[in-house]
Order: structure tokens, then sequence, then C-alpha cells
């Protein structure tokens, strides 16, 4: 279905054949600007930026390019084409046609998760607000406003559902994904990454390769659930999830391809050589690094889980890629955990979060093999490592365990003295911090980051891809 850009909320739902639903949206839309002026990127409303946005939902051209001012993105409701005659992949309904109602029921549950999928949108553009102040060049300037917009349009998405599937429950609940607020010690988003503040490009880069990749993981295994307007909204947001990890993964790589670059030139890997020359040594990387993995690694929940086990035996979401798996009720497997006492088998269906988290953790090492390769090519002998899944972390069995980041059970005390070796101390982010100086003449990058290896759109790197006033 082609996406009807004539309306005042694009759309490829036939939304002006439900007058109820298009009402209630528009009156949802004047509070989502009002939102995105407070709380989305501080300061560049009225410039023109080199944005994508979709126009159809298959995969080949889904996307025209062109300057657009934010406030002015056509943010709506596309949906993946449907599949005919789709039936539910896992669990218990197993084999049964996909619904396309949320059946009575399964609507807490349901409403529960859409909810938590929505909340991250809006928080990571809150999380974000003031980054474009600090932009190291005018192309990590657009990238940053093109993942905050379409994190906007995912918020939409989970809107959509909401007004469309749960009545005034879901509009309540969709209200409320505007009143809680990335950070806001009285009203915070639900997840705890959400509410860390991302107030570097370091962190950015480390957010849009570990967490929106949480993400892909997420909406992958929502993409297969039974509700079918829930897998298809999911199907569509994957396509554009793909550009947040890639800024992430280009992001961290020209970090580090900089630094290599400093390293050569100074004749040392000396940390504080590195950092007087203007460019983040490897081991600030390292920490920054352990820090959003594991923060990145509780947003799968924990290990054990019966919210888990019954959001498969019902249909509500499976597991990524459920065709790679040959067997989907999974009502007899079993699964071994390491605990802190040890291995324990548990059902797999209550283990599907660790499952996830597992394949999640295989697809954040491609990255990891890249930037070593980038290292190891320069000649040097270093190399970032992922820390063990039960180190920092804040959810589930290993919540609050002292161990390192090679997976060693520490007593506290040795634990307590080494953190600061492991993880960002303040002058860390203080020495990071002072990088971050604006620079947005076109071409030009800040000195803590090589340059893209080419443009977007097939344009020049230099390209002036966001036109202020
Ligand atoms: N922080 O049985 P449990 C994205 C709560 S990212 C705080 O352990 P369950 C994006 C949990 O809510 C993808 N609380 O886990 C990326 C529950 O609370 P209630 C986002 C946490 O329920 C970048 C309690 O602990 N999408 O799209 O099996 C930029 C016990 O829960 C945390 C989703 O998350 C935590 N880390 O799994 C922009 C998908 N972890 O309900 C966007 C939807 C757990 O008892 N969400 N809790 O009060 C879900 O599927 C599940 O809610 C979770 C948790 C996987 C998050």
């Amino acid at each position: 279905m082609s996406i009807n850009y004539n309306e005042k909320i694009p759309n490829n739902v036939d939304l002006a054949n439900d007058r109820k639903l298009q009402r209630a949206l528009e009156h949802w839309q004047p509070r989502f600007l009002t939102w995105w002026q407070e709380q989305g990127p501080r300061d560049f409303s009225s410039d023109d930026v080199y944005l994508r946005t979709a126009v159809g939902v298959d995969a080949q051209g889904w996307a025209s390019y062109g300057y657009v001012k934010m406030p002015d993105y056509r943010w709506g409701i596309f949906l993946a084409d449907p599949i005919a005659d789709r039936k539910i992949g896992f669990g218990d309904h197993c084999g049964e046609p996909a619904w396309q109602q949320v059946p009575g029921e399964l609507r807490s549950q349901f409403r529960r998760i859409i909810v938590t999928q929505g909340d991250t949108e809006p928080a990571s553009v809150e999380q974000q607000h003031l980054l474009g102040l600090t932009c190291p060049s005018l192309y990590d300037l657009r990238n940053l406003f093109q993942v905050n917009v379409e994190e906007g349009r995912h918020l939409w998405a989970m809107v959509y559902l909401l007004h469309g599937y749960f009545g005034r429950d879901g509009r309540e609940e969709a209200e409320e994904l505007l009143a809680r607020h990335s950070g806001d010690s009285d009203n915070p988003r639900i997840l705890g990454t959400f509410n860390e503040p991302i107030s570097d490009w370091l962190s950015f880069f480390m957010f849009t390769y570990f967490t929106d990749r949480d993400g892909k993981f997420q909406l992958k295994s929502l993409a297969e659930s039974g509700f079918d307007p829930l897998a298809r909204t999911c199907r569509f947001m994957l396509t554009e999830e793909a550009h947040h990890m890639f800024v992430g993964e280009t992001g961290v790589g020209r970090v580090i391809k900089r630094t290599l670059q400093v390293m050569k030139e100074l004749g040392t890997d000396d940390p504080a050589a590195i950092r007087a020359h203007g460019a983040v040594d490897l081991t600030t990387i390292q920490r920054y690094l352990n820090f959003w993995f594991t923060s990145s690694l509780d947003l799968f929940g924990s290990e054990v889980s019966s919210n888990a086990a019954s959001s498969f035996a019902n249909g509500i979401k499976g597991r990524p890629d459920e065709d790679r798996y040959e067997e989907h009720v999974c009502a007899e497997a079993t699964y071994d955990l390491d605990t802190p006492d040890g291995t324990v088998t548990v059902t797999l269906r209550n283990a599907m979060n660790e499952v996830m988290r597992d394949a999640y953790i295989k697809d954040c090492e491609i990255g990891l093999k890249r930037w070593n390769m980038q290292i190891k090519r320069a000649g040097y002998a270093a190399f970032l490592k992922l820390p063990s899944k039960h180190f920092r972390r804040s959810i589930g069995s290993w919540a609050g365990m002292p161990v390192d980041p090679d997976g060693k059970l520490l007593n506290q005390q040795d634990y307590n003295m080494q953190l600061a070796d492991w993880l960002p101390s303040e002058s860390d982010r203080a020495f990071v911090h002072s990088l971050m100086q604006r620079v947005v003449e076109p071409g030009k990058m800040a000195g803590w980051i090589a340059p893209p290896d080419r443009g977007i759109n097939n344009l020049p790197a230099d390209y002036e891809y966001v036109r202020l006033h």
C-alpha cells in the first residue's frame, strides 16, 4: 500500500476511512509537536536538514531525500505490507491465523509491551536533546537529526497501535508517553538505559551501536507477534533502525581511526599523550563501551522471566528470526543458565530473555571485530573487548554482583577498588566533554574523529547537510 502524503497525518493504513481514529490521532498530533519543540533537538527548528523520508514501505526505494525543517517532518503511520494468510509462528497458538485485533484476554500484556517499546523512542530523543550544539561536523549533525526524527516516527507507530486497538486505555497511555521524561526524578522513562544522559558524541555513537541494537532485537521479536498490526509496524521500523546502528558502528570506527592516526603521528600509545593531542585514547573508548554495553544488556530483562515465558506462550513476542529455529512451541525444551549459585536448568520459555540476550551479544561482536581489525592493520597489539554478560548488571540474577569484565566473581572490596578502571570516571567524562566543540563548516571535522568514508545518498562528505540560519 502506498503512503498517502496528502493527509494531515501521512499513512498507509487508510486513516481517512476511520474517522474516529483519525480524530483521536489528530488530537494527539499537536501534543506531539509541542513535545518535539520542548524536548527535541535544541535550537535547530528553523534550519534546513537533508533528511530522508519514507515514501513507500517496500524494500526498493522507500526513501526520498531533501531539505526539511525538522518541525515540518512528515511523521506518520507506515506499516509493512500484509502477508496473505499469515499464521502465528510460535507458542501455544502456533499455526493459527494471525490476529487482526488484540484478543481480549491478552490486552494488558500487549499494552504493557507496546507502551514499553513506545516509551524508549521519545526517551532517546530527550537524551540527545543538546547534542546538536556540540556536533563534530555537519555530516554528523544531520545523522543525529535523522535518527531523532525517525525515533519520533517510531513513537507514532506505537501511538497508532495504542489509539487504534486499545480504546480509552490506549489513549491515556499515549498521553503518558509524552509526560514521562528521560532522567526526570518524578516521572522517568520506564527502562534504565533511557534515563542515562547522552551528553557527548562518544556516548551517542555507543548508544546507537549498542542500545539501538537492543531495539533491533526487540523489534525483530515483535515482528514475529501474533498481533498482525504490531508485527507489520515493527517490520517497517526495522528498516529505519538499520541506519541508526550504521551511525553507531561507523561513528565509533571513526573515533578509533583518528586515535590510531594520532598514535602513529606521536609514535606512542600513551593515553596522556594521545589526550594532549586532542584524541580519545583506546582505554577510554573501552570504558565507554563497557558502560553502554552492560546497560543495554539489562534491557533484555531477567534471565528467568515469567513475563517472557507468557509472552512467548501467548504469541505476543517470539524470538528474533523465529524461522531460524526448528521447534517453535518450546513447551518441553530446557535451557542451562549460569547463575551466581551455579548452573541451573530452566524451561526454555522462561529463559527467552536470555536467548535474546545471547543472540544480541553475538551480533555486537561483529562491530568489535571490525574495530579490532582497524587497530591490527595500523600495527598495534591493543584490542577492544565486550565485557562478560555478568559484569555491572542491574537486572536479573547477576544484579549487583561484584563480577569483573572477564566474568570473575570478586569480593566486593576488590571490585569497588577497580571499578574506576573499567567504567568512565568523572575525569574521563570531563576530558571527552572538553573535546565536544561545535564544528559546522561544510567538510570540516572535529579533531577527535576521522571523516566518514563517504557522504549520504552518494553526496560528498563535505556537502552542506544542514543549512544553518
Ligand atoms: N530497566 O521479567 P522481567 C529501542 C522491569 S530499545 C528497568 O525481568 P521482561 C530503542 C520490567 O519492565 C527496545 N526495568 O523482564 C533503542 C518488569 O517491570 P514490571 C525497547 C526493567 O518483562 C534506541 C520487571 O523489570 N523495546 O527500541 O521479560 C533508541 C520484571 O521484568 C528493565 C522493548 O523493550 C530495565 N532494563 O522483559 C530508541 C520491547 N528490564 O512490568 C529505541 C518491549 C526489565 O513488572 N519490552 N525491567 O513493572 C519488553 O519486551 C519487556 O518489557 C522487556 C523486559 C524486555 C523490557
